[in-house]
């Protein structure tokens, strides 16, 4: 599928079609054009009515079958772009959440996924309704109305069950983790950016062999393994985080998220191999996610094979300006993994001496 990259940003903005391209590749779809304008939001089409032409001129031209808004879209200016450009058009959201569900392998992560595409549809499925009462068109109204609101409950009623369902899940992960904890075992998660190698970090780790994948999102489950060599220490790799997901998008995935927020310590896995504004970016979303805890954290820049001595030396210096202690290593070819080991060791172990000492 040919697919043409739409974003508008604020005035003195910052363009994300990189990111939004790499999403696009994910899903198997190839780009065939780029549209950047800086301007206020148009309530109707989101960017400009001049801009909507150019755009249709470039799908025309390219044969893309499909357009893709970095920004958010409302339901109307979904409308409203389809109508015009004659394609499919989708937005940031609905890209990531299509990945989620080509993704999602286990029956947690598809009932993950489902809450998610239903929190994504409720509000827009109340617009809709609203839209329709206000519309002047008496004779359709009463018949769709009365449609959509039973779609509506329908849609509340399987979130509701959802919820339980998630609830029930996240309660016996919980318990999980409070036995293991009973028997001893120290708890340790791996955290960081969609892409950033966690997955490799826990094979590499453990021993282990689950999927490692050089697209975003391949993993969308929580995976336990112990850590090779010291059987007491668990060590759980989950899903990557990525900027700007909107709070139910959190919240579908709050079991996962759990296993991290209540490891004994966190290990932040960035991509080495990115410019330094990227790796600060992507620690800055990652650390506001962490923050709704109080963790402890070791910072692993990874990937140090792919940079020359001197680069690592600069982003090691940059890094090392952060109030938290950072570590180079290469997850693929196995570097500094020892000393990796060994600060787990001390980290998880220190830890429960002092809580011993302090209980
Ligand atoms: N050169 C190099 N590549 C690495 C290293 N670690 C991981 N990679 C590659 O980076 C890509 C992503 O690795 P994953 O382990 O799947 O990353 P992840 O953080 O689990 O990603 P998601 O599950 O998609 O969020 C893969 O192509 C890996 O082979 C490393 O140390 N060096
Ligand atoms: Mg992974």
């Amino acid at each position: 599928m040919r697919a043409v990259l739409v974003q508008r940003v604020e005035p003195g903005g910052r363009d994300e079609l990189g990111e939004l391209e790499e999403l696009v590749g994910t899903m198997g779809y190839e780009v065939v054009g780029r549209m950047v304008q800086e301007r206020e939001a148009d309530p109707a089409f989101q960017i400009g009515r001049g801009k909507v032409e150019e755009v249709a001129g470039l799908v025309r031209l390219t044969g893309a079958e499909l357009v893709v808004f970095a920004n958010q879209l409302t339901p109307s200016q979904l409308f409203n772009l389809e109508k015009r450009l004659g394609v499919r058009v989708m937005d940031r959201f609905q890209l990531i959440l299509e990945i989620f569900a080509k993704r999602a392998g286990s029956p947690e992560a598809k009932l993950q996924v489902e809450y998610a595409r239903l929190s994504y549809e409720l509000p827009r499925l109340r617009e809709r309704i609203r839209n329709l009462l206000s519309a002047e068109q008496p004779g359709f109204r009463g018949r769709g109305e009365y449609e959509l609101n039973l779609y509506l409950d329908m849609v509340k009623r399987r979130m509701a069950l959802l919820r339980k369902k998630l609830r029930s899940l996240a309660g016996s992960r919980e318990k999980r983790r409070e036995q293991r904890r009973r028997r001893g075992f120290g708890l340790v998660a791996l955290a960081g950016y969609t892409n950033a190698g966690k997955s490799t970090l826990l094979n590499s780790l453990t021993g282990s062999s689950v999927e490692v994948d050089d697209r975003m999102f391949t993993t969308l489950t929580a995976r336990t393994r112990a850590l090779r060599g010291c059987e007491r220490i668990l060590i759980t790799d989950s899903v990557g985080f990525i900027e700007g997901l909107p709070p139910w998008m959190v919240e579908a995935f709050k079991a996962v998220l759990e296993e991290i927020y209540s490891s004994d310590l966190v290990l932040l896995v960035v991509d080495g191999s990115d410019p330094m504004s990227e790796i600060l970016r992507k620690l800055k979303v990652s650390l506001e996610i962490l923050s709704q805890r109080e963790l402890r954290i070791l910072i692993l820049l990874n990937k140090m094979d792919l940079l020359s001595p001197s680069e690592l030396e600069e982003k090691m210096e940059v890094l090392g300006r952060l109030p938290l202690p950072v570590l180079p290593i290469s997850a693929k070819e196995g570097r500094n993994l020892d000393l990796l080991v060994e600060e787990i060791r001390k980290e998880v172990f220190g830890n429960r001496k002092e809580l011993a000492r302090a209980g």
